[in-house]
C-alpha cells in the first residue's frame, strides 16, 4: 500500500543525508553548465568528494540551446576525445564536429553522477567562506529565496578547493572582488568579457583556467570573463577542455 507520509519521509531523509554528506568535500563547484559538469566527472572518478551546486531546476547551463536555439553544438578536433569519453555521438563536418545539444547535456549530467559527484539543483552560491586568506567553502541558499526576495540566512559547506563555473555572470568572482579585493588577474580586478572571436577565445579559455584567488579556480566562460578574453559563441570544445584542465590542476594538489 502506498503511504503518502512514507513517500515524504523517504524524500526528506534521503535528500538531507545527501546534503549532510556534502558538508565537507574535496571540491565544491558553483554552476552546473558544461565546464562545471566536466570538472565534476573527472574529479569524482579519481575518488574525490565533489559537490556541485546549480541555481536552476535543470543543470546544463547554456548548452541546451545550442546556437540561437538550434539544438546543435560544434566541437573542434582537440575536444572530440571528451565527447567520446561521455559517449556523446558526433558527426565530422569540415574539420569540426557537431553533436545534439540535448544528448550532450544529458550525457554530461549522467557522466558526472555515474562518477560519484553529488549534484544539487535549485541552490545558489551567494558567498564564499575564507580562512587564512584562502577560500575554503561556499555559502548557499535556495534559489527561490533570492527570487522571492526573502530575507533568509544561508548555510555553508566546506571544501579544500572551490571552482567558479557560473559562466558569463561570474558570480563567485564578483563576490570575492567586492568583499575581499584583489584577484589574481593583471589588474587585480575582473577584466571583463570581450566581444566574439571564436579562435582566440577557445585558445584563451584553456589558458585562463587557473587559480584566481587562493583556493578558488575558474573554469569555462567565467575564465574568459575574469581574465578579459573574448566570447566564442556556440562552440563548446573550450568549455570541455577547460573543465578537464581545472580537474587535472586540482587533482595535482589534492
Ligand atoms: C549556482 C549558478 C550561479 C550561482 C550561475 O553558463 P554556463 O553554461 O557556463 P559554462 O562556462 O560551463 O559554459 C558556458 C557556455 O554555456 C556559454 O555560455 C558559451 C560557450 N557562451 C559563448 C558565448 O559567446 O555566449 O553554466 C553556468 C551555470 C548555469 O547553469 C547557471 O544557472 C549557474 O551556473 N549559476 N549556480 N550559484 N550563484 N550563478
Amino acid at each position: 500500500m502506498l503511504d503518502e507520509t512514507k513517500i515524504t519521509k523517504a524524500i526528506i531523509e534521503e535528500s538531507t543525508a545527501r546534503f549532510l554528506d556534502s558538508l565537507h568535500v574535496d571540491v565544491a563547484i558553483a554552476g552546473g553548465g558544461p565546464s562545471g559538469l566536466i570538472a565534476a566527472k573527472y574529479l569524482a572518478e579519481q575518488n574525490k568528494k565533489v559537490a556541485l551546486f546549480e541555481r536552476k531546476l535543470s543543470l546544463g547551463g547554456g548548452m541546451w540551446g545550442g546556437g540561437m536555439m538550434y539544438p546543435t553544438i560544434v566541437v573542434q578536433e582537440e575536444a572530440k576525445p571528451i565527447l567520446n569519453e561521455f559517449g556523446i555521438k558526433s558527426k565530422e563536418r569540415e574539420g569540426q564536429y557537431t553533436a545534439d545539444s540535448i544528448e550532450a547535456v544529458a550525457k554530461l549530467i549522467a557522466g558526472a553522477t555515474d562518477a560519484g559527484a553529488k549534484l544539487f539543483n535549485c541552490i545558489s552560491v551567494e558567498d564564499v567562506m575564507i580562512r587564512e586568506n584562502k577560500i575554503n567553502g561556499f555559502v548557499l541558499n535556495w534559489s527561490t529565496v533570492d527570487i522571492a526576495g526573502l530575507h533568509v540566512d544561508p548555510l555553508t559547506i566546506e571544501a579544500k578547493y572551490c571552482i567558479e563555473a557560473t559562466g558569463h555572470p561570474l558570480e563567485v568572482c564578483k563576490v570575492v572582488q567586492r568583499k575581499v579585493g584583489k584577484l589574481n588577474t593583471p589588474t587585480g580586478k575582473i577584466e571583463g568579457e570581450k566581444s566574439m572571436w571564436a579562435g582566440k577565445a577557445e585558445r584563451l579559455v584553456v589558458e585562463n583556467t587557473k587559480e584566481v584567488y587562493p583556493g578558488l579556480y575558474v573554469t569555462g566562460m567565467a575564465a574568459n570573463a575574469v581574465f578579459g578574453a573574448p566570447r566564442m559563441g556556440p562552440i563548446f570544445g573550450g568549455m570541455l577542455l577547460s573543465g578537464k584542465k581545472v580537474a587535472e590542476d586540482i587533482l595535482a594538489r589534492l
